[in-house]
C-alpha cells in the first residue's frame, strides 16, 4: 500500500515509534512518505520505498507564531494527490490529527477519499491534549480519524476518561525490532570503555524533560552508589539537563555520572546496561524502557501510565510509587546483589519483550490499512 506518516522528526518516543513502524512497513514492500519538517533523527535510506517530504514554512513580518498546521496540510495535500497515497497514518495528535483531518476535507473537494489513521502516544492526551487551550480540537479530530489507535490500555483509558469520545480506540502496544538489538549484541561490547570491570551500569535515556523526573534518577543512583560501584550513563538532552549536572556535583557522585548528549545508537549504548531507570510523573507506555529490556537490561520504573503493561513487577525488574527514590534504589541493589540474581532479571526482560515483537505489531498496522481500503468515508 501507499502510506503517508506524520510525525515529529526528533527523539521522542513517539516520533522513534513513528519511524520504526515506516521502515518495517518499507521493508514489507509498502510504499512510505514520512511528511514532516526535518529528516526524523531514526531514518536510514536504506530502502527505496522510503521516501521524505519536507514541511517547508514562509516568514511573514505579521506572524508570530508560524502556522505549522496550514503548512503540514497543504503538504500532506501535494504529497498525497501526487503520490495517489491510500492512508495517511499521523502520529500524535497535536497538530497532527488536526492538519489530517484539513487535508482530508481538501482532498474530498477534489474527489479523493484519504483515510486517516490517528495513533495517541501520551502526553498529546495527559499534559497537553486535555489542556483548554487544545481540547477541544484534539477531541474533534481524534472522533473524526477513521481509526485511532493508543499505545496502551493506560492511554485509551485516559483517552476515555479526559475526552468526550465518540469512536472506537485501539489499543495497539509499541514494538521493538529484536533484530536490530541481537545486531547490537553481536557486536563486541566494549564495556571497559565506560566503566571498570566489578562496576555495575545504570541507565537513564529521555528527553530531560520535567515528566521524566530526572532527579529521581540522579538520587536513586546515588543511593546505589554507595553500596555498589556503579556508573550512570545519561542519555538525551532537554531542558532538565543543567539542572541534573548541577545536582549530580551537590551529590558528590559527578566522576562516575556520564552525560551523553543524545544518540542515534541506543541500542549499542544499552548494551553497556545492567538496569534501565524511569521514575517519570506519567508514562503511556515507556518505549524506552522496552527498548532497554530488549538488549537484556532489568528497569527500575514508576508504576504510572502503561509502565506496569511493560515493567512486570518482580520479573522484568520493579515498579514504585512516584518520587520514592529509597524505594527504587532498594529495588536496584536486590537487582544487583549478585550476578544470578541480575542476569535472571535480564534473561525475563527480554523474554518479556517478545510479545511487543516487531513481527505481532506490523500485521495488526497492516489490517488496519488493508480494512480502510473497503470503508467508505
Ligand atoms: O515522553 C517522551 O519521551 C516523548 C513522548 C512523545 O510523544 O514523543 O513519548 C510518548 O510516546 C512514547 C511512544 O509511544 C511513549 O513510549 C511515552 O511513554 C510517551 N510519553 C509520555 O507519556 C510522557
Amino acid at each position: 500500500m501507499k502510506i503517508g506518516i506524520v510525525c515529529y522528526p526528533t527523539f521522542g518516543g513517539s516520533g522513534v515509534v513513528a519511524t520504526e513502524l515506516g521502515m518495517a512497513l518499507a521493508d514489507n514492500g509498502h510504499e512510505v512518505h514520512f511528511i514532516t519538517y526535518h529528516l526524523p533523527v531514526r531514518l536510514d535510506f536504506i530502502s527505496h520505498n522510503l521516501h521524505f517530504h519536507e514541511v517547508m514554512l514562509e516568514e511573514y513580518p505579521l506572524f508570530q507564531y508560524q502556522p505549522y498546521e496550514l503548512a503540514l496540510s497543504t503538504r500532506m495535500v501535494e504529497v498525497v494527490e501526487r503520490y495517489q497515497l491510500e492512508i495517511l497514518h499521523v502520529h500524535y495528535a497535536i497538530p497532527h490529527a488536526y492538519a489530517a483531518y484539513m487535508a482530508k476535507q481538501m482532498l474530498k473537494e477534489k474527489g479523493i477519499d484519504i483515510k486517516v489513521v490517528t495513533t495517541l502516544h501520551g502526553t498529546d492526551i495527559t499534559l497537553v491534549g486535555s489542556h483548554p487551550t487544545y481540547k477541544t480540537a484534539v477531541e474533534f479530530s481524534i472522533n473524526n480519524s477513521d481509526v485511532v489507535t493508543t499505545v496502551s490500555k493506560s492511554l485509551k483509558e485516559d483517552t476515555l476518561r479526559l475526552f468526550t469520545i465518540t469512536n472506537d480506540i485501539q489499543v495497539i502496544h509499541n514494538f521493538i525490532d529484536e533484530n536490530k538489538f541481537v545486531k547490537a549484541h553481536e557486536k563486541e561490547c566494549q564495556r571497559i570503555a565506560l566503566a571498570q570491570p566489578e562496576e555495575r551500569i545504570l541507565t537513564h535515556i529521555s528527553n530531560f524533560r520535567p515528566v521524566k523526573r530526572i532527579n529521581d534518577v540522579i538520587r536513586t543512583f546515588a543511593l546505589v552508589r554507595k553500596e555498589i560501584p556503579s556508573k550512570l550513563l545519561m542519555v538525551g538532552e532537554g531542558p532538565d539537563r543543567r539542572n541534573a549536572e548541577l545536582l549530580v556535583k551537590k551529590m558528590g557522585v559527578k566522576d562516575d555520572v556520564l552525560f551523553l548528549g543524545n544518540s542515534t545508537e541506543v541500542n549499542e549504548l544499552l548494551c553497556y546496561t545492567d538496569v534501565f531507570l524511569l521514575p517519570s510523573e506519567t508514562e503511556s507506555f515507556g518505549f524506552a524502557a522496552l527498548e532497554a529490556m530488549a538488549a537484556e537490561a532489568a528497569v527500575i520504573s514508576t508504576n504510572t501510565g502503561g509502565l506496569p503493561e511493560v515493567n512486570i513487577h518482580g520479573v522484568t525488574g520493579f515498579l514504585s510509587n512516584i518520587g520514592d527514590v529509597e524505594d527504587m534504589a532498594a529495588n536496584t541493589l536486590k537487582i544487583l546483589k549478585d550476578d544470578t540474581t541480575l542476569n535472571e532479571f535480564k534473561q525475563r526482560a527480554k523474554a518479556h519483550t517478545q510479545q511487543f515483537s516487531l513481527k505481532n505489531i506490523l500485521p495488526v498496522y497492516e489490517e488496519i490499512y488493508e480494512s480502510l481500503k473497503e470503508k467508505v468515508s
